[in-house]
């Protein structure tokens, strides 16, 4: 009896002194593994692992396999993650504003300087249980890339791949929308269902596309928003100690971004040397481009968010 009781003392208490040492969090991306837009994510897994020993770690699931892409903002709303690299396209469904995060390409340490990096949080809190830890890619464009050879911007008759990131302005330059995850793009291209499709100016070769792809559209335009969400619940449970390692690795991830003006730089060449072309219309058609587009996705989210839309573009401030 009460040797029982002892060892049960010691169970529970063997227990507790685990759990404050060491946590493990669930951690998803919503891009493929090894591929460019979850390769920091990884990088920012392997710093936590490290940094964290003890404290705290993250167990890697992975890519689209383990949670479909439109899928991953549900799954750390619910907890059935605990972290999720994802752009907010993927979960406008539950926020629509997300689709306003591509308008802002302000460094991030000026975003968390002036209220910006705040004000997403709260939003993340509100709609998505969940604590918006970091933001990657803001120094990465968009482009349109195409199979069709067009003599000016305007996709009549074209059918083109998207994501809530290009649906408007493909609309409004009179192309058909069609929306698909990444997975599925180059099957669409291969068998024509869709003439062309946005894309980040870097990694049309991680799934072979450069293979169905003819042309890329200049000029580029938006900025790519890739983020780290933790589920609150998640995020309220650790420690203080634990939080400052995933919020210093999360600075860290942010700065990473400083690496992509070379690897655009080298992606474009890549492109040129695979037979990609580019696709220039000069100055003033470019220039056309990027108002039209901008004006579009702003119409279209604050018609969603009424309220948080109009915020958003006086922090973008454009
Ligand atoms: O095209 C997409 O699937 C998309 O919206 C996206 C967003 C951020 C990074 C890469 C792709």
């Amino acid at each position: 009896m009460r040797s029982t009781f002892i060892a049960g003392v010691a169970v529970v208490l063997a227990a507790s002194t685990a759990a404050a040492q060491e946590v493990t969090l669930r951690a998803v991306s919503s891009f493929a593994e090894g591929t460019e837009f979850s390769k920091n994510f990884e990088r920012f897994i392997e710093k936590v692992n490290a940094d964290g020993k003890g404290l705290i770690k993250i167990n890697y699931i992975g890519g689209p396999r383990a949670v479909p892409p439109f899928e991953v903002g549900n799954a750390v709303r619910t907890r059935v993650v605990d972290i999720a690299n994802v752009t907010g396209a993927f979960y406008t469904n539950l926020m629509p504003e997300a689709d306003g995060f591509k308008l802002n390409g302000k460094p991030m340490n000026e975003q968390r300087q002036n209220g910006t990096w705040e004000y997403i949080n709260q939003l993340h809190n509100q709609k998505l249980n969940s604590y918006y830890l970091a933001r990657q890619f803001h120094n990465v464009p968009f482009h349109i890339y195409l199979n069709k050879k067009i003599d000016k911007i305007d996709f009549s008759g074209l059918k083109i791949r998207v994501t809530p990131v290009y649906r408007d302005v493909v609309e409004a330059l009179g192309g058909t929308p069609i929306t698909t995850a990444p997975g599925e793009v180059y099957t669409a291209l291969e068998r024509g269902v869709a003439d062309g499709y946005g894309w980040p100016v870097t990694g049309i070769f991680d799934l072979g596309w450069d293979k169905v792809t003819k042309f890329r559209m200049e000029p580029p335009f938006y900025s790519v928003e890739v983020n780290v969400l933790v589920n609150l619940d998640s995020w309220k449970a650790l420690n203080d100690a634990q939080r400052k390692v995933l919020s210093d690795a999360a600075l860290w991830l942010e700065g990473l971004d400083s690496e992509k003006v070379a690897v655009i730089k080298a992606e474009r060449e890549r492109q040129a040397a695979a037979g990609i072309q580019a696709l220039d219309f000069g100055p003033a058609a470019s220039k056309a481009f990027l108002d039209r587009a901008n004006d579009v996705a702003w119409q279209s989210v604050i018609k969603r968010a009424p309220e948080s839309g109009p915020k958003l573009r006086q922090l973008a401030g454009n």
